[in-house]
């Protein structure tokens, strides 16, 4: 259930009094419900993106159900974060970020992708360099679950995306990192994850007609099987005016002609908001 806050709450929480908010909720700078009684209600996602769009550190993050972190913009910190095992402080670094303004793209783009880099180079340097793989792992995944989750809803009418990593893929972050690029940029995500079956994503690209679909390729393709489901994939999404975008460390070998490919989250949101633009037919 979608938590709402009274208007004494968000004044509070922002650091505003109580007439500057019920004058931008009049205003329509602040988008409010209202109860039977006639009393505005504010969402929290609401509360975030007004601070955000308006460069507000919240006053009282707590009562927004989010932390921030002094030290967020350090180029390190995310990655310390990590290998300590502190996954309080990932979840604050990630969403001090984006209160603070930053894309997601870039957020993930640099601090996040540097972070794992780092991460991946240690090993197999000893036997806790593969603990703290995986212990990272599962913060990192906390800690983008809990920015998804005080990032604002997408419109009832949205176009859909399927973000997902081919068979024998095992890797989460990438699909999940998609997934969220997407919706900031206006889509419903549908996140099929890792290790998916390209006929699955085949068959999800005839029920669901998204307007785009994801593919993170961190293994290398080298199976001609695989290849020819990719190739299966891109003409059914090019039938039905979809595009299909791969991207990840290996997007490369991918061998099928005329497919788009993108190596960062920032060409992931060009051209999922190029998709986006595009008219729909049938
Ligand atoms: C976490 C991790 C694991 C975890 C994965 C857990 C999981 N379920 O997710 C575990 C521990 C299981 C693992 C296992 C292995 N791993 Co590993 N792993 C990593 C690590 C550290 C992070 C991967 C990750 O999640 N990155 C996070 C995101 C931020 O980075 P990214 O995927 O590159 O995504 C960026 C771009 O590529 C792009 N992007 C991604 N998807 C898409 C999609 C689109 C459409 C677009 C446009 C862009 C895009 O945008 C992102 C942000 O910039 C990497 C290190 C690295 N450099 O990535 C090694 C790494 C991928 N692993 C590696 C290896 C060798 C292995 C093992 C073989 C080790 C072993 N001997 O057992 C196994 C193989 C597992 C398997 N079954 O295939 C190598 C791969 C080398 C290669 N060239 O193929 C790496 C690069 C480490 C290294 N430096 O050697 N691994």
């Amino acid at each position: 259930m979608q938590k709402l806050l009274s208007t004494s709450q968000f004044a509070e929480a922002i650091g505003l009094s109580v007439s500057t908010v019920r004058r931008l909720t009049d205003g329509g700078d602040i988008s409010v419900r209202r109860t039977k009684g006639g009393h505005r209600k504010i969402p929290v996602e609401e509360a975030i993106r007004y601070s955000r769009t308006n460069g507000i550190q919240p006053q009282n993050p707590k009562l927004l159900g989010i932390s921030l972190s002094e030290d967020a913009e350090d180029p390190d910190s995310f990655y310390e974060s990590l290998v300590s095992g502190d996954s309080d402080k990932s979840v604050a670094i990630l969403q001090t970020l984006y209160l603070n303004g930053q894309e997601i793209n870039a957020i993930f783009d640099g601090p996040f992708l540097t972070a794992f880099v780092r991460i991946g180079e240690s090993f197999p340097a000893d036997k806790k360099s593969i603990f703290v793989e995986h212990r990272s792992l599962i913060i990192a995944m906390r800690s983008l679950m809990q920015l998804r989750s005080i990032m604002p809803p997408v419109e009832d009418s949205a176009q859909k995306v399927i973000c997902a990593a081919p068979a024998g893929d095992p890797y989460l972050i990438p699909c999940l990192m998609c997934a969220l690029v997407c919706h900031e940029v206006g889509y419903f995500e549908i996140n099929l994850g890792p290790d998916t079956p390209l006929k699955i994503i085949i068959d999800a690209v005839e029920d669901e007609a998204p307007s785009l679909v994801s593919l993170s390729i961190t293994n290398a393709i080298r199976s001609k099987n695989q290849i020819g489901e990719i190739e299966k994939l891109h003409k059914v999404a090019s039938d039905k005016n979809c595009i299909l975008v791969v991207g990840g460390n290996n997007a490369d070998s991918v061998d099928v002609p005329g497919i788009q490919r993108g190596y960062s989250m920032t060409d992931l949101k060009a051209i999922a908001e190029n998709a986006l633009q595009k008219p729909r037919h049938g």
